[in-house]
């Protein structure tokens, strides 16, 4: 019968390390190649539901890097889960949040996991089984980071003749301030009219350059400006979006749907970075969501550079939020030099598609798996 079909029978954590196409390099790291997590959860009834969770240059963006990542589904995620149903997520959440803290990318790699094996198993999309879908297509922006301002350029250009990308976010904190403004002031010159850009310095700077440098990325009509200050200084983030007309995107300070409700009482953002590995889960990504809904706090669809598998997973949580009016930067598919499914997501006119079909809409390639996993 179906209830004993949806048992949990394994769930096998798989660490990938993907070569990047050039080097990516934020405030506090520079990778080469993306680090997964691959879950794949099989039910009693043979099927296999997989997730992702993505890092970025090992615990440096957060907490979590692939090897805590793998010890903590295989010593205590999985065994809580072992002969639990994937049609009660809520119940595999409260279990998972028994057994360990925090730990939000395993959680969203295995919840997204369930889901899929669920929405194969009912012949439904994981979308549907989110509360249906508003929208099948995202627009999606692309991320320089190269450091290199004549680089970056080239590759907007190239992004926006493909018709790919016509939004790009720029990563600012790796340097000095003067030379990222020197910086951004090239690439706003060489894009004038024909692209939008926003920033992130992954919390690199104080308030006292955040002060200095927002007034002039406003004049530079950047679009929005991306966790400017350390996770922590809430207080300072209210106090420098109160001076500025360049809208603040929280990112690294908004874990749970309560890091949500401090930054709305701070009054520290306009708009939120939604992400799975941050909020452990579809589940919990709309929790966040009603929050930052309930604020007046506008939504952005995040990424951590994540595979198809993890794109898709954001895409079918994405797919049913009423507003999303930052749209999403899921580019991850396409800065890896291969990707990790059969057939990719789809990216055309500025957009990437929802895949279609039950669960996830992916398949895994296995060779790809074997090709990148560590051993
Ligand atoms: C982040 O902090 O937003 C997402 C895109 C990118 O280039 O870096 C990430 C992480
Ligand atoms: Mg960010």
């Amino acid at each position: 019968d179906l209830r004993r079909d949806l048992a949990i029978q394994d769930i096998r954590a798989t660490i990938v390390d993907v070569p990047t196409v050039r080097r990516h390099k934020l405030a506090q790291t520079s990778v080469t190649a993306q680090s997964y997590v691959i879950v794949q959860l099989r039910l009693a009834n043979g099927v296999v539901g997989i997730g992702e969770a993505a890092t970025l240059g090992g615990p440096r963006w957060s907490e979590e890097s692939v090897e805590a990542i793998k010890a903590n589904i295989d010593a205590y995620l999985a065994p809580a889960l072992i002969g639990q149903h994937a049609d009660q997520p809520v119940t595999l959440g409260a279990r998972m949040d028994a057994a360990a803290k925090r730990n939000n990318a395993a959680k969203g790699a295995i919840e997204s996991a369930a889901f899929d094996a669920l929405g194969l198993t009912l012949g439904v999309p994981v979308a549907t089984l989110l509360g249906g879908r508003v929208r099948t297509s995202f627009p999606v922006l692309w991320t320089l980071a190269s450091g290199d301002p004549a680089q970056e350029i080239e590759e907007a250009e190239g992004k926006l003749a493909a018709r790919l990308h016509d939004t790009f976010k720029v990563k600012i904190g790796a340097q000095a301030p003067e030379q990222d403004m020197a910086r951004m002031r090239r690439l706003a010159t060489a894009l004038e009219g024909r692209a939008r850009l926003i920033v992130d310095a992954n919390q690199a700077w104080d308030e006292t350059v955040a002060l200095r440098c927002l007034p002039r990325l406003a004049e530079m009509d950047v679009h929005l400006v991306e966790q400017p200050l350390p996770a922590w200084n809430l207080q300072g983030l209210a106090r420098v979006r109160a001076r500025t007309t360049a809208p603040i995107l929280a990112d690294e300070c908004v874990f749970t749907p309560a890091d949500m409700m401090a930054v709305a009482q701070a009054g520290a953002a306009d708009a939120v970075s939604l992400k799975l590995v941050k909020h452990g889960g579809p589940i919990g990504l709309q929790k966040v969501a009603a929050v930052a809904e309930a604020a007046g706090i506008a939504l952005y669809g995040g990424c951590l550079l994540e595979s198809s598998v993890g794109a898709a997973a954001h895409l079918h949580a994405f797919a049913g939020l009423r507003e999303l009016a930052w749209g999403c930067e899921h580019f991850g598919p396409q800065i890896l030099v291969e990707d990790l499914v059969h057939a990719p997501l789809r990216f055309a006119d500025f957009h990437v598609h929802l895949p279609e079909g039950s669960g996830l809409g992916i398949t895994l390639d296995p060779d790809a798996l074997r090709r990148f996993a560590r051993c």
